[in-house]
């Protein structure tokens, strides 16, 4: 098993009840079209797969029907009475026949997915029912993949968007993906990089993409394209692309009218502006509201949106990094056209391995904000380091941001409910590329079907998710299900751990941010640099916060500047991004911050290598060619975590001036050592 066929494996079942195998004996399915036939397909794969069976679809479907609410009857229509809008699904059991219903085709297509996952996990199907209506409107993956096949921190192999044979050729891995995506309810893709190259909006590329809409479309996903703000320069022959410039603005609306001709449902352009040398509304002294109104009006008549992005700073602003989006943005709340949602990551600086939540979640009444997470794992290990990521998700989601007093959740803000926001999305950035398992890692799928669960519902718990991922992917057995489930839920403060553990962070290797590299400072800009951000001395480290320096916890709630800023009741894990501290601080456990910090490390490699013996146990309750693979990774974790202790301890040590505590094992090498191993580190990745 190479892992291709991801949580849709369609396993064997033994000891299915009856309703199971019978609801393949005498199925009907409503209705025509690519998308019903892409139901049938899907019923015809895992009764193959399951019972090793036929579907007999009928004219009666006595024992399963699947049909829009306005197709069926009255007394079976009036069962599901919430309001199951475009893409809710009902299933319900009505004496012996099973019943999937939806207002729409897409509706029908999830709730497809759901039975048949329901019968892979052998979970009844109730009187009541499964009612499942998604809590975020656009769901939406973010693919930084450029025309060259590249992939931005892509760590997968190649994109897997063949340009070159596209338009012509679709190949299958575009349709598995589609599905894929579908069977976890994401129904959008925004299919290059932020960092965006304006060719993707010429003729050229226009037809390919317009190859990927078509195919997509039937499994009810919308393309989106990264746009560059400096396209009516590029590619227009412009010579400005200032936003209230006349001409600049006619250019994009008749830019948006071509894209629209070939993809009519086209769902817009998302755009990263004035950001790590992005061009943008800065260029011309407008804001980004204004930068970002033009490319609305010009999707607009089209019901096109913009996602534009609030990753803007700038080494030239004096300002801590931590301040500059919400700086930039809350002056502008309310001026953004409606079909403008303004996209924020998940934390502040940049998708560390822990962060607190952004600011600006809870500052934007006025704007709709929607979260962006990365799923690829830039600064978490990469493809071989497993991480699984719900747990950081669900955190970030379940902080409170206090703005409307206790219980404003940053997931209430993200579902509109908080500030009432018409229109709502989650994005995230895709860790699929050209491997055969898609992910590099095969744990690391697990983070694509989570992105998708917590998309359509951010209340989703990581528990959850991650049982019913290893039951789909790999068996129900619970000599398996349990030890994998407690190490997947493990795994992300492991990796916090034996990175950055305490508040620490960005203290990577510079610029693949593989591998530990605290002392990589000078170079272009101090706000990619370690030092910037761990301020390490003999007095101690950490990046002061409060009001004695930076205060970027001015932007926080009330209740969260007196909560974060005070040593007695800052939760430890935010402990050193706001506060600087020194080496013999004394923290909860009695320990001083060294001994402390030297202790996570320490668990963090424990862990990691326990992570090695759990899986060797696991031998026979997996097939032989994801247990070697998944074995080889985590050894290289085992390894890695182990050059993450020894090299940051080192570096750290310098300043601390203290040995290492008891129980924490000395390192094989000296500082010199680790740190040319980076400068020997394989360009390009
Ligand atoms: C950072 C990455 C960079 C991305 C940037 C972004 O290092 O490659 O282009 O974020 O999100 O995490 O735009």
């Amino acid at each position: 098993n190479d892992g291709y066929k991801l949580w849709l494996q369609y396993y064997p079942i033994e000891n299915a009840e009856d309703w199971m195998t019978d609801v393949f004996t005498d199925a009907k399915v409503n209705g025509s079209g690519e998308t019903i036939s892409i139901i049938k397909n899907e019923l015809e794969l895992a009764s193959e797969g399951f019972f090793n069976k036929k579907t007999s679809f009928t004219e009666s479907g006595s024992k399963l029907w699947i049909a829009l609410k306005s197709e069926l009857p009255a007394n079976l229509a009036s069962r599901s009475t919430e309001d199951l809008g475009e893409e809710g699904y009902h299933i319900f059991n009505a004496n012996g026949q099973v019943i999937v219903t939806a207002n729409t085709q897409f509706g029908l297509l999830y709730g497809t997915f759901r039975l048949l996952q329901q019968i892979q996990l052998l979970e009844p199907i109730s009187e009541h029912g499964i009612v499942e209506i998604p809590k975020i409107q656009k769901r939406v993956l973010n693919h930084w993949d450029n025309l060259n096949r590249t992939v931005e921190r892509g760590y997968s192999g190649f994109s897997i968007w063949n340009w070159h044979r596209l338009p012509r050729h679709i190949d299958q891995q575009y349709l598995d993906y589609a599905r894929a995506n579908a069977s976890v309810g994401i129904n959008g893709t925004a299919i290059t990089n932020v960092n965006a190259n304006a060719l993707v909006l010429t003729p050229y590329y226009l037809e390919k993409a317009q190859a990927l809409a078509n195919a997509f479309r039937p499994y009810g996903i919308k393309v989106y394209l990264t746009a560059r703000f400096s396209s009516p320069m590029e590619i227009g022959g412009l010579k400005t692309a200032d936003p209230l410039d006349p001409e600049v603005q006619q250019w994009w609306k008749d830019k948006a009218k071509e894209i629209y001709d070939y993809i009519p449902d086209f769902g817009g352009f998302l755009v990263k502006a004035d950001s790590e040398g992005q061009p943008g509304p800065h260029n011309y002294g407008r804001t980004q509201a204004e930068g970002a109104n033009v490319l609305a009006d010009a999707v607009k008549p089209f019901g096109g949106i913009v996602m534009w992005r609030a990753f803007v700073y700038s080494e030239h602003t004096p300002d801590d990094r931590h301040k500059q989006a919400y700086n930039e943005f809350v002056p502008i709340d309310g001026k953004f056209r409606d079909n403008v949602i303004v996209q924020v990551k998940n934390g502040a600086i940049d998708f560390q391995p822990r962060e607190p939540f952004h600011p600006l979640f809870g500052a934007m009444p006025e704007t709709p904000l929607m979260m962006e997470f990365q799923i690829t794992q830039e600064y978490l290990g990469h493809d071989t380091h497993l991480a699984f990521l719900a747990p950081m998700y669900e955190e970030v989601l379940k902080e409170d941001t206090y703005v409307n007093g206790e219980g404003s959740e940053v997931a209430k803000v993200i579902d509109g409910s908080l500030h009432d926001y018409s229109m709502t999305a989650m994005a995230g950035v895709a860790n699929i590329g050209t491997d055969r398992n898609w992910t590099g890692h095969h744990f690391h799928q697990a983070n694509w079907y989570a992105y998708g669960k917590l998309a359509w519902n951010p209340y989703e718990r990581s528990e959850r998710i991650a049982l019913d991922w290893i039951k789909l992917t790999f068996t129900s057995d619970p000599d398996f299900v349990n030890p994998v489930k407690e190490m997947m839920l493990r795994s992300h403060e492991m990796v916090v751990n034996y990175m950055t553990p305490l508040g620490i962070h960005h203290i990577m290797a510079r610029s693949h941010h593989y591998g530990p590299g605290p002392w990589v400072t000078g170079g272009e800009r101090a706000d990619w640099t370690s030092t910037y951000y761990h301020n390490a001395s003999e007095k101690g480290m950490g990046f002061d916060r409060t009001r004695a320096r930076s205060n970027a916890l001015e932007q926080y709630a009330p209740e969260l500047q007196e909560k974060w800023g005070n040593l007695e009741t800052v939760p430890e894990k935010f402990l050193l991004w706001f506060h600087h501290l020194p080496w013999d601080h004394q923290m909860k456990s009695g320990n001083i911050l060294w001994d402390e910090m030297a202790l996570h490390y320490q668990k963090g490699v424990d862990e990691a290598r326990q992570n090695v013996k759990t899986w060797k146990k696991l031998e026979n309750h997996v097939d032989r060619y994801r247990y070697e693979h998944v074995l080889s990774f985590l050894k290289i974790q085992a390894e890695e975590a182990q050059w993450w202790r020894d090299a940051v301890l080192l570096y750290f040590g310098q300043f601390s001036n203290r040995p290492l505590p008891e129980g924490v094992e000395s390192p094989e090498h000296d500082l010199e050592y680790y740190m040319n191993i980076n400068h020997k580190f394989v360009p390009g990745i």
